[in-house]
């Protein structure tokens, strides 16, 4: 088999690249591991920026995301019993965040590329990348029990932080800067319509809790807890008993509970692979990069990232260029390192720390009440929690 960009991994860069690429008519045929069931009820993101919005639906994927999608104008912050909004709508002259799931972007996604005709292999086995040093880039991998090989002008690795591509560049090629958080989210889906209209983040001395949502009828929220944690010991109960005493408020508010549909525990980390290429191979997505959840940033950049490849393969296959595709990670990095950075401030200042010191309490206090007072600080959260412009 032969294509113009061999895609590793079908998560939401993978899928978004072929999709972009078809647009600018270069082939691509992407090879996944999991199943096509699998990918499509996977519970991870949420939040999607408005730039990422606004691209799914100019590239013609975002009508059931217009529909479906629950946009927000505002968050709330909320410590020390009281909330907080910011009305990040206006603060950023009109910009919004729209709440629509990971795997509904993912489904959207797969249905576009079948319907136009593009290839995906689902269940692939034994998947390796090879050639992409010289000028044979392929890509090896066993369907239906039968070996095959996909020959490509380039590789795109989008396989996820776990993948193979990124641990197939020798050795050396690449530095790695790394941050692990002493804590760790449990995450659950629960059949309770979401108490406030709004995300609602929460700093509390027993640890930071996330209320968001999926839908009118459906709650996704989130509570710290040791990063080794056993999610055995968190019965139901015991989970909707800590929300209500972190979420606490003075006046009426309520959290409304509910059935748990699905509950996991997602580990916070910070990682950026340098460069983001070696040879004819491109890391995009977490295949290259991870955030800690709390600046919901991570899809978003794995948009950002296939947006800019996208454009560099374009660029080459219609004027020869290698300008784009030689700048592409130096133009990629510098938004996936305003992202981490964005992501490592919203964490330590809203989570508990093992070595919190009663200073760093307070200092945690100060800032949330400095920020929450100053229309300077709350529009550079609203910045950049919409998201910044592409370029
Ligand atoms: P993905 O989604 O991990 O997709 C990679 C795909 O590659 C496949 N794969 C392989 N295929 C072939 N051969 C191999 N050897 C392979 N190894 C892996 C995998 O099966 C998978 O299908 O990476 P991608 O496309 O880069 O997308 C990144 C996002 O998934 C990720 O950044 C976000 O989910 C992070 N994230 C959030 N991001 C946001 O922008 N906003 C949010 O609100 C947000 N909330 C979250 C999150 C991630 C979470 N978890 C569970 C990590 C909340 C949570 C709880
Ligand atoms: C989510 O809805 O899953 C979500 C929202 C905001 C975050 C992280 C996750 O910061």
């Amino acid at each position: 088999m032969r294509t113009q960009i061999g895609i590793v991994g079908a998560g939401p860069a993978g899928l978004l690249l072929s999709h972009l690429l078809h647009l600018q008519g270069i082939e691509s045929v992407i090879i996944e591991s999991r199943s096509r069931k699998y990918i499509e009820e996977r519970i991870r993101a949420g939040v999607l920026e408005q730039g990422t919005v606004d691209m799914l639906v100019e590239t013609g994927v975002g009508e059931r995301l217009k529909r479906e999608g629950l946009v927000h104008h505002g968050i709330e912050l909320r410590f020390n019993r009281r909330g907080h909004r910011i009305d990040m709508y206006e603060l950023t002259g009109g910009k919004a965040i729209t709440i629509y799931a990971q795997h509904e972007v993912v489904k959207d996604l797969v249905n576009a590329r079948l319907t136009a005709g593009g290839q995906i292999f689902f269940e692939a086995a034994d998947v390796s990348v090879d050639g992409f040093n010289g000028t044979t880039p392929s890509i090896r991998f066993s369907a239906d029990g039968k070996p095959r090989e996909l020959t490509c002008d380039f590789i795109a690795g989008c396989d996820g932080f776990h993948g193979v591509c990124r641990p197939s560049i020798p050795s050396g090629v690449l530095t790695v800067f790394d941050r692990t958080y002493p804590f760790a989210w449990l995450g659950i889906l629960a059949q309770a319509p979401p108490s406030s209209q709004e995300l609602v983040y929460a700093y509390h001395e027993r640890g930071f809790a996330l209320l968001s949502m999926r839908s009118t009828e459906i709650g996704r929220l989130y509570v710290q807890v040791p990063p080794d944690e056993d999610i055995k010991n968190w019965p139901d109960e015991k989970i909707w008993r800590e929300l209500q005493l972190r979420f606490a408020v003075d006046g009426d508010w309520k959290l409304t509970e509910g059935p748990i549909l699905q509950k996991g525990i997602t580990p916070m980390r910070s990682f950026v692979a340098e460069p983001m290429q070696y040879g004819k191979l491109y890391l995009a997505g977490d295949a290259a990069h991870i955030v800690p959840a709390t600046g919901a940033k991570g899809l978003n950049l794995a948009a950002a990232d296939v947006r800019l490849l996208a454009q560099a393969f374009a660029d080459f296959y219609s004027a020869g260029g290698t300008r784009l595709l030689d700048q592409y990670s130096e133009r990629c990095l510098r938004r996936v390192w305003k992202a981490q950075r964005f992501s490592w401030w919203m964490t330590t200042m809203l989570h508990r720390f093992e070595a919190d010191s009663p200073f760093d309490q307070r200092r945690q206090i100060a800032e949330l009440d400095y920020l929450t007072g100053s229309r300077a600080a709350m529009t550079s959260l609203a910045e950049n929690y919409v998201g910044l412009p592409w370029d």
